[in-house]
């Protein structure tokens, strides 16, 4: 830990950051291109305090962030160790902070001046500039504008359209922002009201990883926990991004590296967040610019090319096993825990010596020769983490990809031991949690015997909807009425524009929302913008200031308590909304004391521990614990709750992850998130360490493949999509710009680019949309 004068010294000069007049410029310059971190992480911030201007108590804020007492960060999901650092916030997760915590206000009086129609045309950047929400607002069609009503209009008039519509036709979305609380009570919501619809945002992210981990190690989460962290000898990432999206990680794979452990990068792209690291907030790092190499080997494998890569590293253990095997030395491949533990070995194994490395070499886009440095690198380590993210998640064989990669940690035992196992990287920072306490389509998931018993009703026992069926549903007139706690849908699907037309047709349209975001501006016939609290914020209810918990990545639950004056007087707590709704959705039932519970959300821990005890065993009493409780996990304890009960091989029929074939002139088109965002929230728009500036409306591709179709860096095209479905989908007004890419993968940004993906386009297992390999054609 640097020492702690260095914390107060930061704070102070962010302080003067806030007080004074903007002095970012007087902030060292930082290379765009140059290492994550550093005085460009410092500088970011400091923009950010410019464009928020909140108030300075928010400094006290952030040196809270993600402590035991404090709150825990709105961003990502990375865990939050025992032993923090005296700054456990990084550049994103102070971005969040400082944007829920923005002096900007979108009252009822912005309406004096705008209408609907007319927002269409704002960029998400702007809309999130109008500031936190601060009164319920319903939308007048008469005049094409939200205005304000009460709460209890609302209820009333929300619970009387559900009432009065088939049960199936009503979708309850969430984001994965709310906590665990207020989810379970939602979850708890639909299916007392009669469905299981109860989709997430993870159906478009890391539902691979709920089925696809699932169906090969019997569970739907990574195995790993802190510690391993830092016993790990190696590193293998696939498709994630930490620098921008969890930042914090940087800091323990900078002390992995400090002793000596290797990390290996598959990536389209050169992220550089995965080259090199100064952290923002050691003082002797910032002083020096010491820089640590993150990457040893970096492999720019194709987009969709990650199952020939791994076939290739596993390739290259087998031989390595071969070649012990012929000297009478150690086995390279643990034939014991494979023996014992997994299934399939056989098949996976003739399918790797079959395969030979020119189909490897093609599909991946990689040479032999690096995949063989990569290789040793992994038969070189006792003890390996494999992690990944939307790189392997979002395609059309997600789930193929995802069992790949545990195949290579299967070879060598790398499942379920210490400083070993697999690392899927969630997104929101309760995404997992919310799965955890029922927010799932899948009935299966959820001990409904537990519900009755509770509860004293029958719940629903057909499986409910996933994303993709739940806009099918939209676009085909089915689904009625959408009900959305937190997020923004219509921006985050694929086939947008339609997605436009249909989500304006429905009966109703509610969205528990902090900030004005795209999916307002498409109102159902009847539609509530219903503003929540931020999770820094104060939650006063009957008994007190309410915590609420969250669950991280390595299935870890903490508390988290807000401090801050609500944004405005008349928001209410997520979990206050949604009792709103229920009550006046629900008939009465003595048993759902949703009264009681608003005024106490300990009593909701405790219905949760009842459902769950399990994973929740003195909840309420360990929840403030340094670094969270665990809730277990077999698979990290090598017990595998798959059909098989053992670890499962899979054998891939394809060597790509990719649902369409290479033609000419099609490219593979990855939507990629800048650092300057999160999910839709466009926070600004500078992607530094891509060194983008001042646009989102690029296409970037490498500078042969900018040759090869005739044209230039700077020229502006249209992509169209290349489906074969017989739909134009186009994305018009992109500049060229040169970038270090494989040929014939292209990128543009998330959400902008969904214009260009087919709702049909998604992996085959899990649903979830193939947003890192949308096929598409350049027109000049
Ligand atoms: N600042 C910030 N933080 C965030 C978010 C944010 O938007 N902004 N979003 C949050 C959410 S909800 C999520 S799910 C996570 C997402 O975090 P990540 O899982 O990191 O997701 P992405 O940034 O979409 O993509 C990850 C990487 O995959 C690479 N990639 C693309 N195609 C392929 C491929 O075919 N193979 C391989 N090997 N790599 C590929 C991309 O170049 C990119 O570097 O982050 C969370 N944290
Ligand atoms: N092409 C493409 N599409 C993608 C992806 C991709 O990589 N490429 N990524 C996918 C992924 S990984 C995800 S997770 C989804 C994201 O999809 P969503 O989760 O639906 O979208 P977000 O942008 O996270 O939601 C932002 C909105 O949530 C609201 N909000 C913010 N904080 C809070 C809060 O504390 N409470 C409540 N109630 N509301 C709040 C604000 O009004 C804000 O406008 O998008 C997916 N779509
Ligand atoms: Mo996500």
């Amino acid at each position: 830990m640097p020492p702690i004068p260095a914390v107060s010294g930061f704070l102070r000069f962010l302080d003067k950051l806030v007080r004074g007049p903007i002095v970012a410029d007087q902030i060292p310059n930082p290379e765009s291109e140059g290492p994550a971190g550093g005085w460009g992480s410092v500088k970011s911030i400091a923009h950010m305090f410019g464009d928020a201007r909140p108030s300075p108590a928010v400094l006290d804020t952030l040196a809270h962030q993600n402590k035991p007492g404090g709150f825990q960060c709105v961003s990502c999901a990375w865990p939050k160790p025992v032993n923090y650092h005296p700054f456990e916030f990084c550049e994103n997760g102070a971005k969040a902070t400082l944007s829920d915590l923005t002096s900007a206000r979108c009252t009822p009086a912005f309406w004096d001046t705008h209408t609907v129609s007319d927002l269409r045309d704002w960029k998400d950047y702007d809309l999130e500039k109008t500031g936190r929400l601060t009164e319920p607002m319903r939308y007048d069609a008469a005049t094409d504008r939200y205005v304000a009503v009460t709460w209890e209009e609302a209820f009333a008039d929300i619970g009387k359209t559900l009432r009065a519509l088939p049960r199936d036709d009503v979708v309850f979305y969430s984001s994965g922002h709310a906590g665990l609380e207020a989810a379970y009570l939602y979850a708890l919501l639909a299916r007392a009201y009669g469905n299981n619809n109860l989709p997430q945002s993870s159906n478009m992210c890391h539902e691979t990883t709920s089925v696809g981990l699932n169906k090969v190690i019997g569970s739907p989460v990574g195995t790993i926990i802190w510690e391993d962290l830092e016993k790990a000898d190696a590193f293998f990432f696939f498709g994630q991004n930490p620098g921008s999206n969890s930042p914090r990680f940087l800091h323990p794979l900078q002390e992995a590296k400090k002793r000596g452990a290797r990390i290996v990068t598959f990536n389209p792209v050169v992220e550089q967040g995965l080259v090199s690291f100064v952290n923002p907030q050691n003082p002797m790092d910032m002083l020096t610019g010491h820089e640590t190499q993150i990457s040893d080997e970096y492999l720019q494998v194709r987009a969709g090319g990650d199952i020939a890569a791994i076939l290739g590293l596993c390739k290259v253990v087998v031989e390595a096993d071969d070649t012990a095997l012929a000297h009478g030395i150690g086995r390279v491949i643990d034939i014991e825990f494979i023996a014992e533990h997994t299934t399939g070995f056989d098949q996976f194994i003739a399918c790797v010596r079959e395969t030979p490395w020119s189909n490897i070499e093609r599909e991946s886009g990689l040479t032999e020769q690096a995949i063989r440095r990569a290789g040793d690198i992994y038969v070189g380590a006792e003890r390996v983490i494999g992690v990944y993210g939307m790189g392997l998640t979002q395609h059309s064989q997600g789930a193929i990809n995802v069992g790949l990669l545990v195949n290579l940690l299967l070879l060598r035992g790398n499942i379920g031991r210490e400083g070993a196992g697999c690392c899927p990287v969630r997104g929101h920072s309760n995404v997992q949690g919310q799965r955890t306490v029922g927010i799932a389509e899948k009935t299966k998931l959820i001990p409904m015997d537990k519900l009755k018993q509770l509860f004293d009703f029958d719940p629903p026992v057909k499986d409910g909807t996933t994303i993709v069926d739940a806009v099918k549903g939209l676009m085909a007139g089915k689904i009625k009425a959408f009900i959305s706690l937190g997020g923004n849908l219509v921006r985050a699907v694929p086939d947008q524009k339609e997605m436009e037309r249909a989500w304006a047709t429905q009966d109703l349209t509610v969205m528990v929302s902090t900030k004005l975001n795209r999916s307002h501006l498409f109102p159902g016939k009847q539609a509530y913008i219903l503003p929540c609290l931020s999770r820094a914020e104060l939650d006063i209810q009957a008994t007190g200031n309410q915590a609420v918990s969250v669950e991280d990545s390595f299935s870890h639950i903490s508390g988290s308590i807000g401090k801050r004056r609500p944004a405005s007087k008349h928001l209410k707590s997520e979990l206050a909304i949604v009792t709103g709704i229920a009550k006046a959705v629900l008939d009465p039932n003595p048993r759902l004391k949703w009264d009681e519970w608003m005024a106490d959300y300990s009593l909701v821990r405790e219905l949760i521990e009842f459902t769950y005890p399990e994973d929740f065993k003195d909840y309420n009493a360990r929840m403030f614990q340094p670094g969270g409780f665990y809730r277990g996990n077999d698979a990290h304890n090598r017990v595998w709750n798959t059909q098989e009960k053992k670890a499962v091989f899979t054998t891939p029929a394809q060597l790509n992850a990719l649902s369409f074939k290479d033609a000419a002139g099609r490219f593979r088109l990855s939507t990629l998130r800048s650092n300057d965002q999160f999910n839709t929230t466009i926070y600004g728009y500078s992607d530094r360490f891509r060194g983008i500036e001042g646009t989102r409306d690029v296409v970037m591709m490498c500078e042969e493949d900018i040759a090869a179709s005739g044209l230039h860096a700077g020229q502006t095209v249209a992509l169209v999509s290349d489906f074969e479905d017989g739909v134009r989908r186009t994305m018009p007004g992109l500049t060229v710009t040169a970038h270090n890419l494989p040929r014939g993968t292209i990128a543009a940004y998330y959400p902008e680019a969904n214009v260009l993906n087919s709702i049909d386009h998604h992996d085959e297992l899990s649903k979830t949309p193939a947003s890192k390999a949308i096929p598409v054609r350049i027109e000049a």
